[in-house]
């Protein structure tokens, strides 16, 4: 009985199959996924039927390019030029596809190993439980039929995107505040020292403004002594500096690889993008 927690695969079935292999997944183990299962790559369809077919074996934590989907199934936005999500829009099933998925969390918690999954990070000024929290309330709207302070899961993906307000305040509400609580586990890299998101320094982290910050290089407030394990950041590429901070986005789609870490062993087992080999 193993535990498993792999970065993002953004469509890369193959690779993703051969990752399944290797660590000789079976019947008595569990992976959890850490967002952005799909685009970008070339298979987001046949991904997301495989992840779907894996049943309770699969936990997900949503990530970016899993809302963009949604964003266009169920809130009217378009496919964007560098999206490869048409066939899996076009596909017959989906609507199911998109209604499972947004069954999903923003964060996942693991007691047995005081760790939490999320694709993007955890800012520290949240603690383990305010993060659930905070993160449940996304979830209640996107994961339910039912309209609550005039919001439901088809006014939220309408109005998901955007930068602002990029900074935390608990008096924020509804989608204002929404937005903020996804953009923090879904889209944050670097924070200032105020804790305010930055969208727009694209750059390595060694060349970052003095200004800003990764998220994971702040405090320990709140942080105690839980992992984090998270993805989307491929240019670390696996690198934070700090054990209990596990990244896990090692740029598959761009031509690197795809990892799975064991949380029984601690060990990290990739397998390498097929594009790198052609
Ligand atoms: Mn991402």
């Amino acid at each position: 009985m193993a535990t498993y927690a792999v970065g993002d695969v953004q469509g890369c079935l193959s690779e993703l199959e051969a990752l399944l292999k290797q660590i000789d997944f079976s019947s008595s183990d569990r992976i959890i996924f850490l967002g952005d299962l799909i685009n970008r790559g070339p298979d987001s369809l046949g991904t997301l039927r495989l992840i779907k077919s894996l049943g309770d074996q699969a936990i997900i934590v949503l990530g970016n390019h899993d809302l963009h989907f949604l964003a266009i199934l169920f809130g009217g936005h378009v496919e964007m030029k560098s999206d490869t999500l048409t066939e899996l829009i076009e596909a017959k099933d989906a609507e199911d596809l998109g209604h499972w998925l947004r069954t999903k969390p923003l964060i996942h918690y693991e007691d047995s190993f005081d760790a939490l999954m999320v694709h993007a990070g955890v800012p520290f000024f949240w603690s383990t439980q305010k993060a659930l929290s905070l993160a449940g309330e996304v979830h209640r709207i996107i994961s339910s039929t039912e309209e609550k302070d005039g919001l439901d899961y088809r006014i939220f993906f309408k109005q998901m995107y955007g930068n602002n307000p990029n900074y935390w305040a608990e008096n924020l509400t509804g989608m204002d505040r929404y937005r903020a609580i996804t953009n923090y586990f879904t889209r944050m890299r670097f924070l200032d020292f105020e804790g305010k998101m930055d969208f727009s320094f694209k750059g390595a982290k060694e060349s970052a403004p003095y200004s800003l910050m990764p998220w994971y290089s702040f405090g320990q407030e709140g942080h105690q002594t839980r992992k984090v394990l998270f993805g989307h950041w491929a240019s670390l590429n696996g690198v934070t500096g700090r054990e209990e901070i596990i990244a896990l986005d090692t740029g598959c789609v761009w031509g690197r690889c795809l990892t799975a870490y064991c949380m029984e062993t601690k060990e990290f087992l990739s397998v390498k993008s097929f594009k790198s080999n052609k």
